[in-house]
């Protein structure tokens, strides 16, 4: 067959395809101007389709997964004039007991600033979160607190965490409470040529009759790494545990080696299932069940759990829901959103069919006196509306413009300008 039938039968089978076909049903309507005419079945483009059937709602305001976040300066906590020496960081969630909000998070007091992992020894810290404890404070408006002092001291080598404890986060079970945390046995930041990473470091609980303590180390390592070059197989940080169906449902950070523009890896958060605190861990054959954000805050929403996902990851600055705790959907895209925060979730621990959400909770600064050379963290409060009861329309703007400077401080490299140089002369060369 030459190859001029070849053409003729291909487009002949084209057109019996063609005419076989259904026609889409094309709106023989302009798009009304109000919600209530669209026609029911309508044809629609897929991002007017998305607004009806992916999103909550159509408009922002109307839905329950979208938020601003504002800020508030805390009282109470002393960092020494920024200095380096003192740093709060990565606070758990809050909880509501003897008639106060108690939350714990990374402390670290040293004699000098953060040195980096080459010049860090037994009183120089190597990160911002290496010869920490975990101490924790409590407050009655949530805007002051008290510092109440340590919750977990580092244990003696070679339990784990003997080099620095830190980022918790809290669990209330059968009421008792846990504490999960990072337990680093070497500052953060070593190498370790067996699983070939860095800050290889396991989660770690203590556990304690009453949120004043006193704490007692359950000396194992509760989640365990995965196998050799599964995802999970080299680090496992931010524990959260939550309560759902009688157990604890339990989300890890861990992530894949490829690297992102800003050299990090691929973060992704994992699934760990118990039906106690102890253990076994569980892990859902499904994880990772998120895909983005290096810090994520989690907490109960209706019958699923929401996540506020902050940087890093294709869904970064996102809200997301399961409704079935595993399987994540993007609900909104949001800005400013807290860092490393430790959220106010009052039904975190209450396994209820629907949850109400949140309103706020600390979130961290890092390098919160702007000097990378004295680096130091610092908590503040962040004030949002994720919650069914609350219906603050002021929280939904979606119009929060930053001052111009910010703009510019993100300005464009020496390399950069360059490359733009080059671009603007290789087109007046092709032009002359
Ligand atoms: C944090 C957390 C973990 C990391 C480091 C300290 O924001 O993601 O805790 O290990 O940074």
């Amino acid at each position: 067959m030459n190859v001029k039938s070849l053409k003729t039968i291909f487009l002949v089978s084209c057109s019996i395809l063609l005419a076989c076909t259904p026609k889409e049903k094309m709106p023989n309507k302009p798009f009304p101007m109000n919600i209530a005419d669209i026609e029911p079945g309508r044809e629609m483009s897929s991002a007017m389709k998305r607004s009806f059937e992916h999103y909550e709602a159509p408009r922002l305001l109307d839905n329950e997964l979208y938020t601003n976040f504002l800020y508030t300066e805390l009282k109470g906590f002393d960092y020494k004039d920024f200095d380096g020496t003192i740093s709060r960081r990565d606070p758990s969630k809050i909880i509501f007991e003897n008639g106060k909000y108690y939350i714990w998070y990374t402390y670290r007091h040293t004699a000098t600033a953060p040195q980096g992992r080459k010049l860090a020894n037994d009183s120089i810290p190597s990160t911002d979160w290496d010869l920490a404890e975990i101490w924790y404070a409590t407050s009655i408006d949530g805007f002051t607190w008290e510092e109440q002092g340590v919750a977990i001291t580092r244990p003696q080598k070679p339990q784990p965490g003997w080099r620095s404890v830190a980022t918790a986060d809290i669990l209330k079970f059968n009421d008792k409470y846990y504490l999960y945390y990072q337990a680093f046995n070497a500052p953060s930041g070593t190498y370790d040529a067996d699983k070939d990473a860095y800050d290889i470091c396991p989660v770690a609980m203590s556990y304690a009759d009453s949120p004043d303590g006193p704490w007692i180390p359950l000396n194992q390592v509760v989640i365990p790494f995965g196998e050799s070059n599964d995802w999970d197989w080299r680090v496992i940080h931010d524990p959260m545990p939550l309560v759902h169906d009688g157990k604890i449902y339990l989300y890890y950070k861990s992530g894949m080696e490829q690297r992102d523009a800003n050299g990090k890896h691929w973060d992704c958060w994992g699934l760990a299932i118990a039906d106690k605190p102890e253990g076994p861990f569980v892990k859902h054959p499904l994880s990772p069940v998120m895909n983005s954000g290096h810090e994520t805050m989690l907490f109960p929403f209706r019958e699923g759990v929401a996540a506020i996902v902050g940087t890093d990851g294709i869904e970064h600055y996102t809200i997301q829901y399961a409704k079935d705790w595993v399987n994540f959907e993007v609900m909104s895209v949001t800005q400013l959103l807290p860092t490393a925060a430790g959220v106010f979730s009052p039904d975190a621990f209450a396994d209820v069919a629907n949850a109400d959400g949140i309103t706020w909770g600390l979130s961290h600064f890092i390098n919160a006196g702007n000097n990378w050379k004295k680096q130091c963290s610092k908590l503040g409060r962040f004030d949002c509306d994720l919650s069914l009861s609350t219906n603050d329309n002021k929280m939904k703007n979606s119009n929060i413009l930053l001052p111009n400077d910010v703009y510019f401080k993100y300005g464009l490299s020496a390399k950069q300008r360059e490359r733009i140089k080059q671009q603007n002369e290789d087109l007046l060369n092709t032009n002359k």
